[in-house]
Order: structure tokens, then sequence, then C-alpha cells
């Protein structure tokens, strides 16, 4: 089977009408400032380690705005702009690199749940709320994603088949971006597509330009719809690029070439949608400068309730944790409440 790439804007093809294809671009460029920001936050010591996806907004965002307002998202760690784009709040997500607790509790009706890091376990776990709809009469649609490497785990074939047996309504967007931290994809699989393994699972496999929203919107739409019809689950490959580190403690350097680097800079997905939108006489300076006044106000707005938020008490650490605590978990509690280092206990 050949699998074709599903592209538009490199071909100069504007499939989408005015108003939808604006506020793509608005939310693609939101989801950049707030990872501007937050880098800058980070190394000002005012978040935790961060995971930046820069590069990968067209693939989160296309997907975001592909859902009804009634579907689940069920995310990992470099998924804020997924997050953003279905209305998290600015300072919860500010919270959630903070690790603080107040980040953990999304708010009533942001159909979201926290980020997973634990490697692929977000696909069985998005199976699962996807069956619980249908047991419970919901028709909401599961969108989850995952990376290319993150493709190489048991959860995630384990996930995918069942599924497909199940006729689950989730849609599985890969976001290759070509290295799982600082292993290329080559090394370790041999499959040209990931999609192409949807075969194997018996369910839809698309591949798209991830650097293309347009392409990565209407193919999510499809799949989405497919869902929601019974029709089952689909496999959604985006061929995407990080332009920043792993994490705020990657240096890309030591695993990737600054030529390589400087390719995808050419492909940016928010350079070439803005390049289009200009050339239709959509967007300019103008539109450009009052956003970015904009989103300078939300964020200064986020930032300040994010800091205002009360410090955690200490007992936060083990609370939701388990309904009682074993003996271990006491006895670590009790430790830290006499203020002792944790070694001196066990
Ligand atoms: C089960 C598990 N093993 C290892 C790790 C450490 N780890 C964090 S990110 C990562 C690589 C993931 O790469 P990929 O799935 O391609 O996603 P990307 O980070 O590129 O978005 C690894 C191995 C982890 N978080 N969980």
């Amino acid at each position: 089977m050949k699998l074709k790439v599903v592209e538009y804007l490199s071909k100069g093809e504007f499939p989408l009408g005015e108003a939808e294809a604006l506020s793509l671009y608005r939310a693609m460029r939101r989801a950049r400032f707030f990872d501007e920001k937050a880098l800058t936050l980070q190394r000002q010591g005012r978040l935790g380690v961060y995971a930046p996806f820069m590069g990968q907004e067209a693939a989160q965002v296309g997907l975001a705005l592909a859902l009804g307002p009634g579907d689940w998202v069920v995310p990992s760690y470099r998924e804020s702009a997924l997050l953003l784009a279905r209305g998290l709040p600015i300072h919860t997500l500010i919270l959630y690199w903070r690790a603080h607790p107040a980040g953990w509790r999304f708010p009533e009706g942001v159909r979201a749940v926290n980020p997973y890091i634990p490697i692929a376990t977000q696909i069985p776990q998005a199976v699962g709320l996807a069956l619980a709809g249908r047991y419970r009469g919901e028709n909401w649609v599961v969108a989850t994603s995952i990376g290319d490497g993150g493709t190489s785990e048991g959860d995630f074939h384990e996930g995918l088949n069942f599924a497909a047996v199940f006729g689950a309504p989730v849609v599985f967007l890969v976001q290759n971006n070509g290295y799982a931290i600082s292993v290329p994809r080559s090394k370790q699989m041999r499959v040209d597509y990931i999609a192409r393994r949807a075969e194997g699972y018996g369910m839809p496999g698309v591949v798209v330009d991830g650097n293309d929203v347009f392409a990565v919107y209407l193919e999510a739409k499809k799949a989405v719809e497919r869902a929601r019809k019974g029709e089952g689950p689909t496999l959604l490959e985006a061929l995407t690029y990080r332009l920043a580190p792993h994490t705020t403690s990657d240096d890309p350097t030591r695993y990737r070439t600054r030529e390589e680097e400087e390719a995808w800079r050419q492909k940016d997905p928010l350079l070439r949608l803005r390049q289009a939108l200009e050339a239709r006489g959509l967007w300019g300076e103008g539109e450009e400068a009052a956003l970015l006044a904009e989103l300078e106000e939300e964020f200064a707005r986020e930032l300040a309730l994010a800091d205002g938020a009360p410090e955690p008490r200490p007992e936060e650490i083990v609370e939701h944790v388990y309904r009682e605590m074993g003996p271990d978990q006491r006895r670590a509690w009790e430790a830290l409440r006499r203020g002792l280092h944790l070694e001196e206990v066990w």
C-alpha cells in the first residue's frame, strides 16, 4: 500500500474559508507566544523543567480545532498548544509547569486530562475514556497524541489494537518530530511511515504534512467524524519537527546539525500559514501587531494570576495519591512533617 502525504500549503492550495483559516492562525500564534514566554520564565527560575512544542503548533492546533465542544483530549507532556487551543487557561498551564497542585486541577468544562509523562501511558487511558463514553451513552470522541518514540512502547500497540477491536471513538495523533530526545527515528523503526502500522491494527492510517495546518485540520476533522459515526479509530501521523530543545534540560546541538534545523525553520508552520494569509490579503503587519499586543496583555494578566496562587500546603504532596496512606507513605509523611530528611527514615 502506498501512503500519500496530504498537503496543501506547499502546493499553494487554500482549502478553507477565511474565518476558519484566521482562527487557526490566531490559535497557533497564541500558542507560540506562550511557548516563548514559558522558555523565558524557565530561564528566570520561574517555571520548572519545560517541554517546548515550537514548530509543532500546526499539528496540535489543527487537531484541537477539529474537535467538538464535548470531545476530550488526553495529552502528553509536549501538548501545551493542544491544551491552550482547547481552552485551558494560561495561568493553569503555568501552574502545571510549576508543579503547583492548582495546575493539576483543570477547570470544569475543559475537557482535557493532565498530561501523561510516562511515555505512551496516555494511549490505553484514551481508549478507556472513549469506551466509557460509549457505555454512558455520551457521544464524545477522544483525541490523544504521542511522539514517534512513544510508538515503540507496548502501550501504543495494545491501545491501538484494543481500540480497533472495540471500534473505540479515538483519534490517535502521532507527532513525528523525528527524534525521541536524541534518538533519530531511523534508529528505532524500519517502516517508512508510522501510519503504515494502522493497517496491522485494522484502522485507517493517514500521513499529513504536520507543518501544514490545513492538512492536519481537515484530516483530523474526517477522523473525528468517522469516530463519532461509530466507524472507529484513526491513526493520523503528522510529519513535523521541534524547533526547540527536547526540554529545557536538553542541548540539541549534541545530536542535530544546524543545517537540519535551518531547513525546518524554513518550513515553520506559523510562517507558512502567515504567508498564505498575507498572499490573500487576509493578514498583515497591522493585524500581527494588534494580535501581539492582545497576547502580551493576556499573558501579563494570567501570569499575575499564577503568581498570586496560594503556596501549596506540604500535605498536598501526599494527598490525591491514595485514599488512605499506606505504611511507607505514612512514614515518609511523618518524616516530612518532622522536617527530617527522608534518607534518615528509610
Ligand atoms: C516509560 C518512559 N520511559 C522513558 C521516559 C523518558 N523519556 C521522556 S521523553 C522520551 C522520548 C520521547 O520521544 P517521543 O515519543 O518521540 O516524543 P517527543 O519528546 O519527541 O515529543 C523519553 C524516553 C519516560 N518519560 N517514560
